[in-house]
């Protein structure tokens, strides 16, 4: 029976080790926490000091153990192992999680907001606050959705400047796994694909896809600018992050435990953003200094391309998005 015992531990979701009779707030737990991105990336520590904080509030009771890098797969595995309650939160992007909770496409439709500005005024307020509460509300995705995160401007790269939809003819182009990213890509002219994160750097570099589109700071850290040298600024996605808790042991949690998560959640939404800002004008510097090419392009040919995509997904949403829209 030991030996069993030993097993089930290592393969529950967090460390549970009840105190002497104590109920299950009182429990102590170390709650498992991944990121495709490596320490010190603005989403990674912002869930790091979160975890001090929690620490700090509950004596220790409460703690996260980070697991940074993709070491536990890519983001459709995560949102997967949040599910099943093997660990409890995951910062993903909003493309993976569409697929899992529609409304959260809202906010994966190309040129959805008119600038960072529009998408931070969007996820603070009232409408984040209703994506969220939608995740949670989902009757089968067995996830709570804590937090937005910043995730910048997504622009295309690839081994040749892009300026127009005839540029990107022939190019494969890997998108994250999310239908309408393909679509979008597709529009934009060139070939979507779709792959995880994890297997990106090598595609690119055997040739498997042309290109890839990104963050300034992604293009930086995953390598990909040592292969893909011109970045064209076509800026067709905004897109929102999100920070997700697995409902399996959220439910095992006491009120009072929720809410301090959900406090610092929400304050680490804010502190991701601060660091998010010098993060991505410290990738934008290091990438020029490395050769890499910005290039301006005319949004508004890519803007006109995408209408198709924003019309067949965002009917549905017509009302939602006018509020996006009018959140000044
Ligand atoms: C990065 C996001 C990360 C995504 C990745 C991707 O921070 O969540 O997994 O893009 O393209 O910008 O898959």
């Amino acid at each position: 029976m030991l030996g069993y015992r030993f097993i089930g531990a290592a393969l529950a979701a967090a460390s549970f080790a009840a105190l002497p009779s104590a109920g299950v707030a009182q429990q102590k737990m170390v709650l498992k926490a991944t990121d495709v991105h490596a320490l010190g990336y603005p989403t990674v520590e912002a869930v790091v000091r979160m975890g001090a904080k929690l620490e700090k509030a509950t004596k220790g009771r409460l703690s996260i153990q980070m697991f940074p890098a993709m070491q536990l797969g890519g983001e459709k595995e995560m949102i997967e192992q949040a599910q099943v309650g093997a660990l409890q939160f995951a910062r993903v992007s909003s493309g993976p999680l569409g697929p899992v909770v529609d409304e959260v496409n809202v906010f994966t439709l190309p040129f959805m907001f008119r600038d960072e500005a529009h998408m931070r005024k969007v996820i603070d307020g009232p409408i984040g606050a209703e994506i969220l509460a939608k995740i949670t509300a989902h009757p089968s995705a067995g996830l709570v959705g804590l937090a937005w995160m910043d995730g910048g401007t997504r622009s295309v790269y690839t081994k040749r400047p892009i300026k127009s939809p005839a540029d990107l003819k022939g190019l494969k182009i890997r998108m994250m796994g999310n239908p309408i990213f393909v679509e979008t890509m597709n529009a934009m002219g060139g070939t979507g694909m779709s792959m995880g994160f994890q297997e990106l750097y090598n595609a690119l570099k055997t040739g498997v896809v042309d290109g890839a589109e990104n963050n300034p700071p992604s293009l930086l850290t995953q390598n990909h600018y040592q292969v893909t040298k011109f970045y064209s600024l076509t800026g067709h996605l905004i897109l929102p992050e999100i920070l997700l808790f697995s409902k399996k042991t959220w439910s095992g949690m006491s009120k009072a435990d929720q809410d301090l998560i959900r406090k610092y959640s929400r304050e680490a939404q804010f502190e991701q953003r601060k660091l998010w800002d010098a993060f991505v004008a410290d990738s934008n510097a290091k990438l020029k200094a490395a050769g890499v090419q910005f290039v301006e392009v005319d949004k508004k040919v890519f803007y006109d391309a995408t209408k198709p995509v924003r019309d067949k997904y965002g009917a549905k949403y017509a009302a939602l998005m006018k509020r996006v829209e009018a959140t000044k």
